[in-house]
């Protein structure tokens, strides 16, 4: 097992942190004091599910245009909820930090304030409704989950894809789960992250067992079966990394450095340069599931300009690397580095969970999670730490999934280490900081779960999984 990672200060710069408290933020203990717990709502005739997801690998690519690699998780957001004639959205939650809310599915709709939960729901309104999509009924209910908010697993993409599937069951329609996993990656950039289309993609296609390849330009899933007797445990920094607030500055500052840094080794040169192709391969018109038919709708298909998957596909990483490192300045060059070594790093990771070879797989997590570290500066001490204890006691590979600034880290084990390696944390990483062991939200074993769903509650088979 590789070593290297964590431990010590003097490392090439520490991310910015979305507001770090060393303890729970709520009375129940949750990292982030989610919308969760159920609430008994007898009118609500329907339910809408949609997991969070973990990343595996394949961290800050999606934007770049390179694959990913997450699992969707068997926890995720619920809205029990039942159809309204007055085209209005009512929904609430159990969790008294989030207000309840109403807005009109009439266009425009208006962003509530920075930070306000109910600008999820409003995106997804909003992204159906500029596809094209008729709204004429409403939905009134209650947002209940077990998926940690402000963690990186995704839980502001699983509210607005519930809420998608919501609306579009009140108005008798759908959508086929690709365009809809686009248009909400599109329709969520509504809150001001300049996300790419990961998270809407895991949760939307998760299958039972298997990772999921999501692939860019066009979107594209491919499940890989997750070999038996290996498990991912999660566990949180205690740092929260909202996407709404303080990381989305920092995330959309890395955004922008790639899209400098493309321009650079492609040959323009300029800020700008590669935007069309690098924006995350989420299409922009009805219908429409590529970057290439977002390009042609803009007019700009002839415009061929460089995109990271080409510079990758061009053959060797190291003459590549010489190249960039000549032409850009050396923050953009880390940048850069990370963006390609790990979409090599991806593919790497894919072709060893096929062989079944899972300590290959871990030794590309690591790899992943020193170059988030040193080169795209998103990972914490915290974090650090966490990877540094989890190998120590066994695991397999440790990296911090999601976005980082805070946030969690995914430890692969397998299943005679899950206990140690879970002991050993929760001693040496949160007892420390919490004088207790960690809740069930702060550390836990997770599966790679099913996709989102919508259907009459009586159809639930118990684990918040419906029909679609
Ligand atoms: C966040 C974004 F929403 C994703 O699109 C992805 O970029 C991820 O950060 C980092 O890999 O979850």
């Amino acid at each position: 097992m590789s070593g290297g990672v964590g431990g010590g200060g003097g490392r090439p710069g520490r991310a910015r942190r979305g507001g770090s408290t060393g303890r729970p933020a709520d009375a129940r203990g949750a990292p982030a004091g989610g919308p969760t717990g159920s609430r008994s709502r007898p009118d609500a005739r329907w339910q809408a599910f949609a997991p969070g997801r973990v990343n595996l690998i394949g961290e800050h690519t999606d934007y770049n245009g390179l694959p990913v690699f997450p699992i969707a998780i068997d926890r995720g957001v619920r809205i029990d909820f039942r159809v309204t004639n007055d085209g209005a959205v009512r929904l609430d939650s159990p969790v008294a930090r989030f207000d309840p809310f109403a807005f009109q599915l009439k266009r425009p709709i208006e962003a509530a304030g920075q930070g306000d939960w109910s600008n999820y729901v409003r995106a997804a309104a909003r992204g159906l409704l500029e596809h094209g999509v008729r709204l004429e009924r409403g939905i009134e209910g209650t947002v209940t989950g077990d998926v940690p908010i402000a963690a990186g697993l995704s839980s502001s993409s699983a509210l607005v894809v519930a809420s998608a599937l919501a609306l579009l069951k009140a108005n008798g329609t759908t959508l086929p789960r690709l365009e809809l996993a686009a248009l909400m990656a599109r329709a969520e950039r509504f809150v001001g992250l300049e996300g790419g289309g990961m998270d809407q993609a895991a949760c939307l296609h998760g299958r039972e067992g298997h990772a999921l390849r999501i692939e860019f330009e066009p979107l594209r899933v491919t499940p890989v079966a997750v070999p038996e007797g290996w498990r991912w445990v999660v566990a949180s920094s205690l740092v929260r990394a909202e996407k709404s607030a303080g990381a989305r500055e920092a995330y959309n500052e890395r955004a922008r450095q790639c899209r400098e840094a493309l321009g650079g080794v492609g040959g323009g040169g300029g800020a700008d340069h590669g935007r069309t192709r690098a924006a995350g391969g989420v299409g922009a018109r009805r219908g429409a599931v590529s970057d290439s038919a977002a390009r042609d709708a803009r007019g700009d298909a002839t415009t061929e300009r460089p995109a990271y998957r080409d510079l990758v596909a061009e053959g060797n990483l190291d003459d590549l690397l010489r190249r960039a490192r000549r032409v850009l300045a050396p923050v953009l060059f880390r940048r850069f580095r990370h963006v390609v070594t790990e979409g090599r790093r991806v593919a790497l990771a894919e072709a060893a969970m096929r062989d079944g070879d899972m300590r290959r797989f871990g030794d590309l997590m690591v790899r992943s999670h020193e170059s988030l570290r040193d080169d795209y500066e998103v990972s914490t001490d915290e974090l650090d730490a966490i990877v540094e204890v989890a190998l120590g006691a066994g695991a397999a590979g440790a990296r911090l999934t999601g976005a980082g600034f805070g946030g969690c880290a995914v430890v692969l084990c397998d299943h005679r280490t899950v206990a140690p390696v879970m002991e050993a944390v929760a001693a040496r990483f949160y007892a420390p900081r919490l004088g207790r062991p960690p809740t069930g939200e702060e550390m836990f074993a997770v599966r790679a779960g099913g996709g989102a769903g919508v259907g009459e509650r009586g159809a639930n088979d118990g684990r918040g999984r419906v029909p679609s």
